[in-house]
């Protein structure tokens, strides 16, 4: 399998997540001219990272990516296999995708303190924790499971909550999160697998808020 993603991506690390959490051999590459460029959308006409390449064939968005992971690869499980729990879990990924990462995605523009708008870093703030307000309806999968197992559901929200607490952090916010959702995510990324798939994520980030931090 050929995946094409970037060490910033944070949506190709969720995907990197079940490729680690499932131990399956995987060549990642960098999009060749980047992604959106042209030389990359003859290869994922989407031109969006992650995707997967399998066979010859292309997957793109992450999702899909990762439901595609769990039907040909099942072991171990990353899905519930009951109809109605499974569609709890599914409603906990899709939640991430359209509710929760497009506020984490508009920090990034508020890091360089010359671009900065503090009231607005606030409302994406109050927002985030308003949304994981919400999700406090449905316990988090890796913390209500007692087999301490990775699901599906978890892979976005272990690299965007501690991404929006950085970002929030580099735009001057201190404590943004509950306690608890800290203790959740340090607790997942102990994981071996989750561990060795952020690896490149983390360091990524790092270099990228070092070096956006004073402009
Ligand atoms: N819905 C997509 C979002 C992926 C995404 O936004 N990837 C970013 C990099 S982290 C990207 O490729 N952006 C280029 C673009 O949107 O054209 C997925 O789940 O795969």
């Amino acid at each position: 399998m050929i995946f094409y993603a970037t060490p910033l991506s944070s949506y190709s690390a969720k995907v990197r997540i079940a490729l680690c959490v499932k131990d399956l051999p995987f060549q990642e590459i960098q999009p060749p001219g980047g992604y959106r460029s042209e030389s990359y959308r003859a290869i994922a006409p989407m031109g969006t990272i992650p995707a997967l390449q399998v066979d010859g064939q292309l997957i793109s968005e992450s999702e899909v990516i990762l439901e595609y992971l769990e039907d040909r690869y099942p072991e171990p499980p990353m899905w519930p296999q009951d109809p109605l729990k499974r569609a709890q879990f599914r409603f906990r990924a899709r939640f991430h995708d359209l509710y929760f990462e497009p506020l984490v995605r508009r920090l990034f523009a508020h890091v360089p303190a010359s671009k900065r708008q503090p009231p607005e870093v606030q409302h994406i703030r109050s927002e985030l924790v308003h949304r994981i307000g919400q999700m406090r309806h449905w316990s988090m999968a890796f913390v209500a499971s007692s087999t301490q197992q990775i699901t599906l559901a978890d892979c976005g929200f272990m690299v965007n909550i501690p991404l929006a607490a950085q970002l929030l952090s580099a735009c001057g916010v201190e404590d943004p999160f509950p306690t608890s959702w800290i203790d959740w995510w340090q607790s997942g990324h102990q994981h071996p697998a989750v561990a060795k798939a952020l690896a490149p994520w983390k360091q990524a980030t790092q270099e990228w808020l070092a070096s956006q931090i004073s402009k």
